[in-house]
Order: structure tokens, then C-alpha cells, then sequence
């Protein structure tokens, strides 16, 4: 009975937070430099990336989305055979001390769909879903640059 009462008041409070005034105890992500490129022309997969940091107790990064792509993937990049193998996994673990790292040529974000009017130069919303250990979602929304496939 006590609990019942005391859950949602725990979540309510999650909710309602942002990281500035997060309460002791709770992981504070930040998102940097998050882009995606622009397809060659013809082509609607595209790579992305950012630099995810946390502050307080690891936290995974299970998802992302944007209004500019019909899915989102996030995908290991390894070396088999020779050959670059790309992979998708369902999360990127997240520690103090211990960013993730998401760029082209290693762990990536993948983006199917891609609408053709994005410009390399646009910021663009990406949205992205962290989970604490106790299952507690976050959603963090970074401007992500829309870059060339050289820069
Ligand atoms: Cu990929």
C-alpha cells in the first residue's frame, strides 16, 4: 500500500524535472555535436552521430527519432574478416567518465528515410530516449547540423 502511493509521486517528480534542477541521486545526460548527413543524391540512409555524457548513475541510450527520417537505428560499427560490419543494437551505455560516441566510421546512429529537403547546413530536431537502470525513460531533444558526406 505504501508504495502505490509512492511510486507515482517518484515518477510525477522524474517528469517533471529538467536536468538543471535534477534531484540528487538522478543522472543528468548532456547531448553535444550531434549531426547527421546529408544522403548522396538519390539515396534516403544516412549516418549520424553525437557525443552523449552523463553525470550520476550510467544510464543507456535506447532510441532516437527526428521528423526528418522514418526510423532511426543505433548501430556498431566492427572490423570482421577485413571487412566493416555494421550492426544495430538495441542500447549504448552510458557512464560518468565514459561518454558515448557516436560518429561516422564507429558506433553510429543510422537514419532510414531521410527526407530529400534537408540542406548541409540546417539544424534539424533529433530526439533521444535514455533509460536508467530502473527502467525511468528520459527524453532529451539535441539540434543536430545537417553536414556534407566530406565535412
Ligand atoms: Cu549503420
Amino acid at each position: 500500500m505504501l508504495l502505490r502511493t509512492l511510486i507515482p509521486a517518484a515518477l510525477l517528480l522524474a517528469a517533471c524535472s529538467g536536468p538543471a534542477d535534477a534531484p540528487a541521486g538522478e543522472s543528468v545526460i548532456e547531448v553535444k555535436d550531434a549531426f547527421i548527413v546529408k544522403p548522396a543524391e538519390g539515396r534516403d540512409v544516412a549516418a549520424g552521430g553525437l557525443m552523449a555524457y552523463v553525470t550520476g548513475a550510467p544510464v543507456e541510450l535506447v532510441g532516437a527519432s527526428t521528423d526528418v527520417a522514418d526510423r532511426v537505428e543505433l548501430h556498431t560499427m566492427t572490423m570482421e574478416d577485413n571487412v566493416m560490419q555494421m550492426r544495430q543494437v538495441e542500447s549504448f551505455t552510458v557512464s560518468e567518465g565514459e561518454p558515448v560516441v557516436l560518429q561516422r566510421g564507429g558506433n553510429h546512429l543510422m537514419l532510414f528515410g531521410v527526407d530529400p529537403a534537408i540542406a548541409i547546413g540546417d539544424t534539424v530536431d533529433l530526439s533521444l530516449e535514455f533509460r536508467d537502470s530502473d527502467g525511468t525513460s528520459q527524453t532529451l531533444v539535441t539540434s543536430a547540423d545537417v553536414k556534407g558526406l566530406g565535412d
